[in-house]
């Protein structure tokens, strides 16, 4: 029906978003990163319970976003450049230590930020695989290389027990949502290079500001 069409993830919510990202003098506008991490946490969802924990820590910190992109100061979370220095020039960033902002948008865009890695690599393994490569090892690999410097122990072994329940390759490609396989793997190659972009161009304001290791 129509309305389970609705409800069925499709991949160009997240890629799409992605594509929107960028301005003309490439700053990264933080309603369509928030977007496109909309779209990640329902397509997370559609793969079952196992993903819950996952999926509510992502939720949760897109919400914090929207808050901030709603809120009485949204003029100044329009790109995750104004929201950078909006902060940081009024002190509502803890820097080293946990303090009175443990929710800036700093912060939390740092987290999102770092799964942002985590989904290019995922995506470029997935895109260049073979019908019978296993996702969860793609999976897994994607995260060591990536977000599991971030995690403690406890984190990685659950995020380890829940890559297992993955499904296959042709099933993964399936329930994107897009049509054949060349078809995804070709929409994947298109957008793969504008969410490197956008990572690399919040890695290299972070890093300049000092702030990779927001806690
Ligand atoms: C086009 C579809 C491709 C697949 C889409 C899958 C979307 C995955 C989204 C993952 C989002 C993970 C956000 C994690 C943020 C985070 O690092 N949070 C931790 C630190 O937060 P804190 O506020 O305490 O400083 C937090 O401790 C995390 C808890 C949850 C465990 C995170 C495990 C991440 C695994 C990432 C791989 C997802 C596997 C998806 C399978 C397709």
């Amino acid at each position: 029906s129509e309305a389970s069409d609705d409800q069925k993830f499709s991949l160009s919510e997240v890629l799409d978003p992605f594509k929107l990202c960028l301005s003309e003098n490439k700053e990264v506008y933080l309603e369509h990163y928030v977007a496109g991490w909309r779209g990640l946490v329902k397509f997370l969802n559609s793969l079952g319970s196992v993903f819950g924990f996952i999926s509510k820590d992502a939720a949760n910190k897109v919400h914090i976003l929207v808050n901030y992109l709603n809120g009485e100061n949204a003029s100044q979370y329009v790109t995750v450049q104004s929201m950078v220095k909006y902060e940081l020039e009024n002190e509502l960033v803890d820097l080293t230590k946990r303090g009175s902002h443990p929710e800036s948008g700093c912060r939390t865009l740092l987290r999102l930020h770092r799964a942002l890695r985590w989904l290019e690599l995922f995506l470029e393994r997935l895109r260049t695989g073979s019908e019978d490569s296993k996702t969860s090892a793609m999976c897994a690999e994607s995260y060591n290389e990536s977000l599991a410097q971030h995690h403690p122990w406890v984190v990685r072994k659950a995020a380890g027990m829940a890559f297992c329940v993955l499904p296959g390759r042709p099933a993964f490609l399936e329930v994107m949502n897009v049509g054949p396989p060349e078809q995804v793997v070709a929409m994947l190659g298109e957008a793969l290079p504008l969410i490197s972009e956008v990572y690399q161009i919040t890695e290299d304001l972070y890093a300049q500001r000092n702030l990779l290791d927001l806690p």
